[in-house]
């Protein structure tokens, strides 16, 4: 049957989802909205048929009309979301980070292996965007040799109030931390941080742009270029170095004009708009393999893997120093 969804969190992206499960996806409905923010809540429900609010995720998550929970609240928020629908032995999908840092998405990893199952998916969503997935087979395939090198391009128009060097890191890297790791298969060792003298543009204290630079187990080097306050639209793009020739993904801008002098195209304003396919996308595979009793895309592993070298990342970005991402050995239930 159809499956209803607690949506626990009512933010941007968490409203956002609830938009795409009652509009765009098949397969699911929202039967239950959480917010610590109840009015905001309760604002949202109004407008779905069939959608309760609520202001504690569990309460949510025992709604009789739920049977599968999508965790869109801030980052600090998901450990506590994760542990009770495990507890119900709910399949989720988790808005990125995981956790905020290493300790407790290992919480979140142990608590998984208890249930002996997956349950999570992790919504790193560039691994459904359009670009990244061709990539991504082009690779696996081998089609120019052994990859050597990527270098990703990462940029925002500007930066919330409050944003941090810190989230430049947790909140934006975190997705070239994911696409490195899954794109070339293999886990990053150590990551070094360059900081070069700062935007105008940028808030007092952010150091912006930032260049970072992986080192993977396979010995492969990657380079992010992250400056989120370019001020001119949002950006992404990775190019692979492989033996035998590039390939480049994210440069595509839509409709190509002439007009006025001027040749080229329009930039997307934000990620909402840029990855709203991979968005889509990405809930429709969660819903689809849930429906079907499987658990399939970016894992708790992933997760917390991602998290480990935020915190690497973060080190090496206040210390200048390369440093080394230490993992634990990964768990067979991630095998
Ligand atoms: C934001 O949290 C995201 O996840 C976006 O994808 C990223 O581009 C942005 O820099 C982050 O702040």
């Amino acid at each position: 049957g159809t499956l209803g969804v607690a949506v626990i969190g009512t933010g941007r992206m968490g409203a956002d989802h609830v938009r795409r499960i009652n509009d765009v996806i098949s397969g699911a409905r929202v039967a239950a909205v959480a917010d610590i923010d109840a009015g905001r809540a309760e604002r949202l429900a109004h407008g779905i048929e069939g959608a309760t609010a609520y202001a504690e995720p569990a309460a949510a998550m025992d709604d009789p009309g739920v049977d599968a929970v999508l965790i869109a609240s801030p980052g600090p928020a998901h450990e506590a979301a994760l542990l009770d629908a495990f507890a119900r032995d709910l399949p989720v999908l988790c808005e990125k980070p995981l956790t905020p840092d290493a300790a407790s998405a290992l919480r979140v990893l142990e608590a998984e292996q208890k249930l002996g199952h997956r349950r999570v998916q992790v919504g790193f969503m560039r691994r459904y965007d359009a670009g990244y997935r061709a990539l991504k087979s082009l690779l696996d395939k081998g089609a120019y040799g052994r990859p050597l090198m990527l270098h990703n391009k990462h940029r925002n128009v500007d930066t919330p109030p409050g944003f941090t060097n810190a989230m430049m890191i947790n909140d934006s890297v975190v997705h070239e931390i994911d696409v490195t790791r899954w794109l070339l298969d293999e886990e990053i060792t150590a990551v070094r941080v360059l900081r070069p003298a700062p935007t105008d543009n940028a808030p007092e204290g952010l150091s912006d742009p930032q260049l970072i630079l992986f080192e993977t187990a396979g010995g492969q080097v990657v380079d992010t270029e992250l400056f989120v306050n370019c001020r001119f639209g949002y950006q992404v793009s990775c190019e692979a170095v492989c033996e035998a020739g590039t390939a480049r993904i994210g440069d595509d801008h839509g409709v190509y004009v002439n007009t006025a002098g001027h040749w080229g195209g329009t930039i997307t304003p934000g990620f909402v708009e840029r990855f709203e396919d991979a968005y889509d996308r990405q809930v429709q595979h969660w819903v689809d393999a849930t429906r079907r009793g499987e658990v399939e895309g970016p894992s708790c592993w992933d997760g917390y893997a991602a998290a480990a070298v935020c915190e690497a990342g973060v080190l090496a970005q206040a210390t200048g120093d390369r440093v080394v991402v230490e993992l634990i050995e990964r768990p067979d239930l991630y095998r």
